[in-house]
Order: C-alpha cells, then sequence, then structure tokens
C-alpha cells in the first residue's frame, strides 16, 4: 500500500509537469480553482506549456499546403462533388518533384489534401468508389497519398494530412452515424497505411448553407482515432493542437497568446464558452489579463498562419501569373513565424501533377531571402538565457558597426510564454533610442524599423506573468527588395459609363453592349461581410427585359475566409448589355453586392 502511495506521489508530479525550480507546469490545459483571483491565473497561465508534439510542431516554423484533386482540374476551389473521377488525370505526375522542391525552400513538413470537400479521395479508399481508384490516371492503380508519402521519407520530409469533414459526394453526410463511420473508415486507412503521420488537418467549413445537410460530427471518436494510431501527431483546426490564426491571407497578431482562452471548437462546451466571454477564431485578444479575468480555463492552442502562394487554393492556370511577389512572402514570413505562429503555405501542383515554375522559383527565391538575412546575426551573445523579471533590462553588443532593422526575441515556452511587454533601444548619438516596442513574444518574435546603425541594444520586459524566459536575442539587416508587381486586370470597362438599374437583385446596364471575356466579383476592400454574395444565378440581357440564364447555381466558393476576387471565365464570349446577379449570402438569405465590386473584361 505504501508502494503504491509513493507511486501515486510521483504520478501526479509527472502529470502536473513538475520542473525545474519546483515550479507546476499544466501541459496544454489547465483549469482554474473556481475561487481563484486574477492574480492567480496569470500565474498559472505563465506556467502553462505544450506537449511535446506541440513543442516540436512550433520548431519546425515552416510547413507546407498540397492542394491537389479534382478541383485542379475544374478549375474550381469547392467541388460539389458531381465531377466525375475521369477529368483526374495528371500527364507528368511526380510527388519527388513536390518534396524536393519544397526541402530545398526549406520546410520541414507537407500536408496534402487527401480529400476535400468534394470527397474525392487521392488514395484507393475502400470505402468509397469515389477515389484515384475510379479516374484514368495510371489506369486506376494510382495512389497519390502513397508516393507522396515515399517522397517524404526519400527526402526527410514531415508528412501530413487534410481530411475534410465536409463532403459533398457522400451519400451517408448528413445522416450523422454513418456518416461518422464512414470518416473514421478513411482516417483508419490513412493513419495505419502511410506510415506516420505528424499532422491532422481538420478544415471548419461546411458551407451547406440553411437548406443543406446537417452533419453532427463525433470530434470525440475522430480524436481518440488519430491519438490511438497516430500519438504523435496534432490535431489542427477542428482539433485542439493547433489553431487556425483567423484569416487565410497570412496576416498574425500583433499580440498572439498561444495560451489561450478561446476553447478549441471540437469540444461540445466551446460555443457556450467562446460566447461568455465574447472571444471566436478571429478576435484580436485571445490571451491577455483582460482575458483570463472571467476565463475557467486555458488551452496551450497555439496559431497557424494558412495561406496560398497564389490567390486560390488549387492551381488555375490563369493564376499563373498571380503567385506571390518576393516581398509579400517576406512579409507573410514575419507576419507568421515572426509574429509567434507556424507557416502553413499551399503550393497547389498544376494539372500535369507538378510544382509549375512560377512557384518552385519564387519558394527558392523566398529560402534565399531569409537566408541571406539570418546568415548574420549582429547581437552578441544574445543566446545566452536571460530569467527577466517584470522591468528587467539587459544590454547586448552589436558587432561590426553596421545597419540592422530587425529585431528577433524568442522565450523558452518549455516554461510557458510570458512577456506582456517589452521595449527595445539602440544606442545611436549618445542616447538611448526606441526602435521597436511590442507586446508579446512566446516561440518566436520578429520586429521590423527603420535600420540603426548601432553598437549597442538593450532590451526591456516591461510587463511579464512571472519571470520570462529570454532563450534568444538577435538582430539582422533584410535588404529592402524591389519586385516587378503584375496588376492583374478585372475591369477593362469604364465605369462611369455604368448604371445600377437595380440594388436587389443587382443589374447592371454597361451603356453599351460588349463580347463578355469573364465577370469578377471582388468583395470590397478584400474583406468578408455576412451580407455578401456566396452562391448565384448570373443573367445577361441585351435589352434588359428578355433574361438569359448565363450560370446556374453558381458558388463563389470559400468567400467568406479567402475574400480575394473570384472570376468567371466564358468562353463563348456571349454578347450583352445588361447583367443581373441574384445572389444570397452565406446564411441563405439576399446578399448585398455593390456595383463596384464587380469587373467585366470585354472579348478582344
Ligand atoms: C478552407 C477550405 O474551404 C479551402 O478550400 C482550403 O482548403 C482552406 C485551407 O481551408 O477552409
Amino acid at each position: 500500500m505504501k508502494k503504491l502511495l509513493v507511486v501515486c506521489f510521483f504520478m501526479s508530479l509527472f502529470l502536473m509537469g513538475y520542473a525545474q525550480n519546483k515550479e507546476p507546469y499544466y501541459q496544454k490545459y489547465v483549469k482554474f480553482p473556481q475561487d481563484a483571483t486574477l492574480h492567480e491565473k496569470v500565474e498559472m497561465a505563465a506556467r502553462l506549456v505544450p506537449t511535446s508534439q506541440q513543442y516540436a510542431w512550433q520548431q519546425m516554423e515552416f510547413t507546407a499546403f498540397l492542394h491537389f484533386g479534382i478541383n485542379t482540374f475544374t478549375g474550381r476551389e469547392w467541388g460539389d462533388g458531381t465531377e466525375s473521377p475521369s477529368v483526374f488525370n495528371p500527364t507528368a505526375f511526380d510527388a519527388e518533384q513536390w518534396v524536393k522542391t519544397l526541402k530545398q525552400a526549406g520546410f520541414k513538413m507537407a500536408i496534402i489534401t487527401a480529400k476535400h470537400h468534394d470527397g474525392f479521395c487521392l488514395w484507393p479508399s475502400k470505402y468509397t468508389d469515389y477515389t484515384v481508384a475510379a479516374s484514368p490516371w495510371k489506369d486506376g492503380n494510382g495512389d497519390v497519398v502513397r508516393e507522396f508519402r515515399d517522397a517524404c521519407y526519400k527526402y526527410d520530409m514531415k508528412f501530413g494530412v487534410y481530411l475534410s469533414p465536409w463532403d459533398r459526394n457522400a451519400s451517408s453526410y448528413g445522416d450523422s452515424p454513418k456518416y461518422n463511420q464512414y470518416f473514421v473508415d478513411q482516417l483508419n486507412e490513412l493513419l495505419t497505411q502511410y506510415g506516420e503521420v505528424h499532422e491532422v488537418w481538420f478544415d471548419g467549413a461546411c458551407a451547406e448553407g440553411p437548406n443543406g445537410k446537417k452533419q453532427e460530427y463525433d470530434w470525440d471518436r475522430f480524436y481518440t482515432t488519430i491519438q490511438t494510431l497516430q500519438p504523435n501527431a496534432v490535431m489542427a483546426i477542428m482539433g485542439d493542437d493547433i489553431r487556425w490564426v483567423g484569416n487565410e491571407s497570412g496576416v498574425g497578431r500583433e499580440t498572439e497568446w498561444s495560451a489561450t482562452v478561446l476553447t478549441p471548437g471540437i469540444y461540445s462546451r466551446a460555443e457556450e464558452n467562446n460566447k461568455r466571454l465574447k472571444v471566436f477564431a478571429k478576435a484580436p485578444d485571445l490571451g491577455s489579463r483582460d482575458m483570463l479575468r472571467n476565463a475557467e480555463e486555458l488551452f496551450w492552442y497555439p496559431s497557424e498562419v494558412d495561406v496560398s502562394i497564389r490567390p486560390g487554393w488549387f492551381y488555375h492556370g490563369h493564376e499563373d501569373s498571380e503567385v506571390k511577389s518576393l516581398s509579400h512572402l517576406m512579409n507573410i514570413y514575419y507576419e507568421s513565424v515572426g509574429m509567434n505562429s507556424v507557416l502553413l503555405l499551399n503550393i497547389p501542383p498544376d494539372t500535369r501533377g507538378l510544382i509549375h515554375p512560377n512557384d518552385s522559383i519564387r519558394l527558392i527565391e523566398f529560402a534565399a531571402c531569409r537566408n541571406k538575412m539570418l546568415a548574420k546575426n549582429y547581437v552578441k551573445k544574445g543566446d545566452k538565457s536571460w530569467n527577466a523579471p517584470s522591468g528587467g533590462i539587459k544590454e547586448y553588443k552589436i558587432s561590426d558597426h553596421l545597419p540592422i532593422n530587425v529585431i528577433l526575441l524568442q522565450e523558452d515556452i518549455t516554461k510557458g510564454q510570458r512577456v506582456e511587454r517589452f521595449t527595445i533601444e539602440a544606442w545611436v548619438d549618445k542616447r538611448w533610442q526606441v526602435i521597436a516596442n511590442g507586446t508579446t513574444v512566446g516561440y518566436k518574435r520578429m520586429i521590423r524599423f527603420p535600420q540603426v546603425t548601432t553598437n549597442k541594444i538593450r532590451v526591456t520586459i516591461n510587463h511579464t506573468r512571472l519571470n520570462a524566459n529570454i532563450k534568444n536575442v538577435a538582430a539582422y539587416y533584410a535588404e529592402p527588395i524591389i519586385d516587378q508587381t503584375v496588376q492583374t486586370v478585372w475591369n477593362t470597362l469604364p465605369r462611369n459609363q455604368w448604371t445600377s438599374v437595380s440594388r436587389g437583385p443587382l443589374i447592371i446596364d454597361l451603356g453599351k453592349s460588349i463580347h463578355m471575356a469573364s465577370l469578377t466579383y471582388a468583395p470590397l476592400n478584400g474583406e468578408a461581410k455576412p451580407d455578401m454574395a456566396y452562391r448565384y444565378d448570373l443573367y445577361i440581357s441585351n435589352d434588359g427585359v428578355k433574361w438569359e440564364h448565363l450560370r446556374k447555381k453558381g458558388e463563389f466558393s470559400n468567400i467568406m475566409h479567402n475574400p480575394l476576387p473570384q472570376t468567371l471565365f466564358f468562353e463563348n464570349q456571349p454578347t450583352t448589355r445588361y447583367i443581373k446577379i441574384e445572389a444570397t449570402n452565406p446564411a441563405g438569405t439576399e446578399a448585398k453586392i455593390d456595383m463596384n465590386e464587380i469587373g467585366v473584361v470585354e472579348a478582344e
């Protein structure tokens, strides 16, 4: 009995994560005692740490997404599950080319869309006919996931799978227990037949709309399946290991707490908790003292910035000239890795089954630009750990007396995320001048500022929860980037000759009859609004009386998360003077489209 008690005592110490300095650590989750004061909550928050899987994931910094599937061949962003598998036919598929390119570009893991919302499986699942086995590619004997997996082994790349819970093809979708079984069966295939999986990505999108099918997902079961079959995998988005940053444009938060009050969406209490605390995935503050005040529990739930190198997630030939510029990618880098997040950059293979040269060239430039900057750290002894109290100040010598314009700070997050405010000063003209300041640091924080030439800097930790554990202070010089930017033209008509005949539905008189090559819907300022257009019917007319129904039941797929211009191309270039768009918003009621959100390109 005595022996058992001793074992139990040590076990509980272990579970609590007792560590250095006898400080108790809480791994991934902490529940506050009912009567905890704000001060006590703050101290507990300071001791919340990642699991070893979360920590390993955070250290990767660069991860890649590969959106590939039916949509690659149809030009859509969301297939509706009715597309024939016969369209899936890459002509020069080479997964090794993908992985080699990603490896050269510095990525540590790649995640493949094994199944997107259309339900088409890139592996020959035995639970559905809607797979590569029904496609002409390799006479139905191919397996994209297998070839990609093998390439990952060969080039030492970690491997992840995206499996969309929303499935527009599965007949069982909406019949909850049946579909859940189907989903678990598919998960089983992916998690047992392809070696070690490091990340499982469950998308939150489910846009069947008000009259669509309502599927109640059995998240507990999905979660247990992953934990049992792949204990080292982290579960992202609809998971509780990794959180969506809140946008698909590569923009991070100034204040990014990994120790957050946001309850992960897979918990049944999530809706109620988050409503009570007025937090949501896109909220600017997820973990400050203000947020802790009313919180009852806290999650180590770090941010992942997912963004595509092109406007769309899938490859579309007409976007070949719209691969993000080098300066745009560098901005994304500072706003993701440099803002306490992991970057998940999407590079969609083309219809040949290869990464397009425009993307691979840009990826290599991106890596070269980072490496050039990081090659020279001007701070001396910045990697000496520093246990900093609130108000703690430390000076660092700067070598070479050359200009610097980027500072990098890191906390040892294995002892919690603690810094709440910091200031950086440089010794210039015989006095200290503030060159940067900020709030959270976390795993990594990079701050850009106008260049200074100095021989010393000082870092002040103005506020911290307990003593901060500063692990690294570095300074770099980033050369200015001059991009050749290509402007995409999505309107070639003089707008001042247009008349908005009606706003609901939107009817535009273009002022003259034209041969229409394309029509673009570009949400104002690239912002998503609840009343924006999601589903639409498009009509054209030459007299404003007799209408031709040009596109039926169209969908501006994913526009709510990625509110970038979406273009409809018309091969037969119909003649029209009037355009009518009947549209509904994501909630299924009438959408509001402004005339300025529409662009028309006249055929040459
Ligand atoms: C979104 C999806 O709807 C997009 O198609 C894409 O897969 C992106 C990564 O997540 O929610």
